[in-house]
């Protein structure tokens, strides 16, 4: 396999508005980046992806764009990206920006134009239907809920949207759009970044030509789920994409690509991929319902395990998965994963090394490193999430009571993760001097960046000692391009892999609160990392303690 610049990197995503405020304001801006440059630098982080901070009305958050050649005022300026982009240069940083290309905002002016002459050229950028009194063009249910199609203001038209009414979809089957695509990626490319996230990318193909399937639920929609796996030839335009784009500066590219279909990702992120990489979202799907969060089934730490090794054994040598345990989608990780009550240093530390040490190119999540915990809701007013909100009504409707619809909510709220970062115990936890957008978690007191720093225990330092170990020359192939390989699959609770290169290493964790003993295949020439102060053996029989993790050199 052709060596690439990003393979032995080590990713960090920011979603900006609530990452560090440098004005008071209350929401994160790029000033506020970077200041903390050098405290990604100093952790060993190499590529940092921001969440969206383009002009955008926000009803998502900024996956709403308004202008793809901007910076949101609330962000900063144009000015202020440059510097960052320069700043991170100068620390052998990589800025990775988020390329929202499935739909834009309704506030974007190719929509507003659409509007104003939909037979026009911009109406090509659209999917528009005509409106039938009392009928919609299709029965698909958007993936933020409702029906996908929307009156186009002012016209006899219907417009497609696939999430919130505010994010209408581009047309992607129209070559001008593309082209528009490109231009913008390359303007971006040119003023050196290192790539892109690639936003939500399995929606642009769509199945034609349009048409209803089956009803999933009582409000006769279908998931807009049932058209997409039966669209074909996306593959078309993502190597147009990459041959136009991404190749000609051998930039940086993961794709959040969710359900490809079986035999797909050699296409997605073999040799002569898409992509570079591809998010490994199997432990975030698990267990997750057609009805909604209310019907999801929790994840065990066998599940988990299953997840990750078939994900590593699908993947095995064709190209590098991005490895994940949370993001802004997705509740906290260390709240999913680790069975409830169990929640703890030692086992947010077992967690992060048995994600970071498979194959792939690890990606941590801001707040990720100082195990940052779910938030304690205690009324749907706190939630601002557009997704929980919708879920909340969902599992009302399903007959769960307020109380038990929060529940759910409050397990799988995207608002888990996108509370501010908690730098110090200072108020709002050192993430702004005014009033933070959303509450920030009330643990910042013991969780925090400053504390952690001071700590040699904590989970940050851990991080870091995972980090330089997959940067020391001595380990780094072995790391990076190693095989993996199960060991000891079948034994309950126990996650256990080699990864077999230049040396072979065996990462072990012992996924519960008991004690296990494990005997090694043969005996042990270094522990690399370990989450206790003791390593018991006997033998070359292990006795590990509960949520006990080790790197070993065998
Ligand atoms: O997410 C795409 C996606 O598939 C979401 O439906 C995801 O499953 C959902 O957030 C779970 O509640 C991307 C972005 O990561 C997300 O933040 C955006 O809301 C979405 O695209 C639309 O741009
Ligand atoms: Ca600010």
């Amino acid at each position: 396999m052709e060596k690439k610049w990003w393979h032995d990197k080590v990713a960090y995503q920011i979603y900006p508005k609530s990452f560090c405020d440098s004005n008071g304001d209350g929401i994160g801006d790029i000033p506020g980046i970077i200041s903390k440059l050098d405290y990604l630098k100093d952790l060993g982080v190499d590529i940092v992806w921001l969440s969206p901070c383009y002009p955008s009305p926000l009803a998502d958050q900024g996956y709403d764009i308004s202008d793809y050649y901007g910076i949101d005022p609330r962000f900063g300026t144009m000015e202020d990206m440059d510097r960052l982009i320069a700043e991170a240069k100068k620390r052998d940083m990589y800025i990775l920006m988020d390329l929202v290309v499935n739909h834009c905002s309704d506030e974007h002016e190719w929509f507003q134009k659409a509007c104003e002459d939909p037979d026009g050229k911009y109406g090509h950028f659209f999917y528009l239907r005509e409106k039938e009194e009392g009928k919609r063009p299709t029965n698909w249910r958007s993936y933020f809920g409702g029906s996908v199609w929307e009156d186009l203001p002012g016209t006899n038209r219907q417009y497609l949207h696939v999430f919130h009414k505010k994010q209408p979809d581009l047309n992607w089957e129209n070559p001008e759009l593309r082209e528009e695509v490109y231009k913008n990626i390359n303007w971006w490319l040119e003023k050196g970044l290192g790539g892109f996230r690639i936003d939500a990318i399995m929606n642009i193909k769509k199945a034609h030509p349009f048409h209803d399937y089956a009803p999933d639920r009582e409000d006769g929609l279908c998931s807009v789920k049932a058209m997409l796996a039966e669209a074909e030839g996306i593959g078309g335009f993502l190597e147009e994409m990459r041959d136009r784009t991404f190749r000609k500066y051998d930039a940086f590219s993961v794709g959040e690509v969710f359900s490809e279909k079986p035999g797909e990702l050699p296409g997605f992120i073999g040799e002569n991929g898409y992509f570079s990489s591809a998010f490994d979202f199997s432990a975030a799907v698990f267990g997750k319902s057609g009805k909604g969060w209310y019907d999801a089934d929790l994840i065990t730490p066998e599940d988990y395990k299953n997840c990750c090794f078939q994900a590593q054994e699908e993947v095995g040598c064709i190209g590098f998965l991005a490895n994940i345990i949370e993001n802004h989608d997705q509740p906290r990780g260390v709240s999913c994963y680790i069975p409830q009550g169990d929640c703890c240093v030692a086992s947010k530390k077992m967690l992060a090394a048995l994600n970071f040490m498979l194959r792939g190119i690890p990606f941590i999540y801001q707040g990720q490193e100082l195990g940052m915990e779910n938030v304690p809701f205690s009324s749907i007013e706190e939630v601002d999430d557009i997704s929980s909100l919708e879920e909340y009504r969902v599992a009302l409707a399903a007959g769960l009571s307020c109380g038990e619809a929060l529940k759910v909510v409050a397990r799988y709220s995207r608002d888990n993760a996108r509370t501010p970062m908690q730098w110090s115990d200072k108020p709002h936890a050192g993430f702004t001097d005014g009033t933070p957008w959303l509450r920030v978690n009330p643990n910042y007191k013991t969780i925090n960046a400053a504390a952690e720093q001071d700590d040699p225990d904590s989970v940050l330092n851990f991080y870091g000692r995972m980090i330089a170990l997959r940067k020391d020359p001595e380990y780094t192939e072995t790391i990076v391009y190693g095989a993996f390989e199960p060991f000891l699959r079948e034994r309950r609770n126990l996650m256990a892999y080699y990864r077999k290169g230049e040396k072979t290493l065996l990462v072990i964790g012992n996924y519960q609160r008991k004690e296990q003993e494990v005997t090694l295949p043969v005996s042990c020439k270094k522990v690399l990392l370990n989450n206790y102060p003791e390593f018991s053996i006997l033998g070359n029989t292990v006795r590990m303690r509960g949520y006990q993790v080790l790197i070993l050199e065998i």
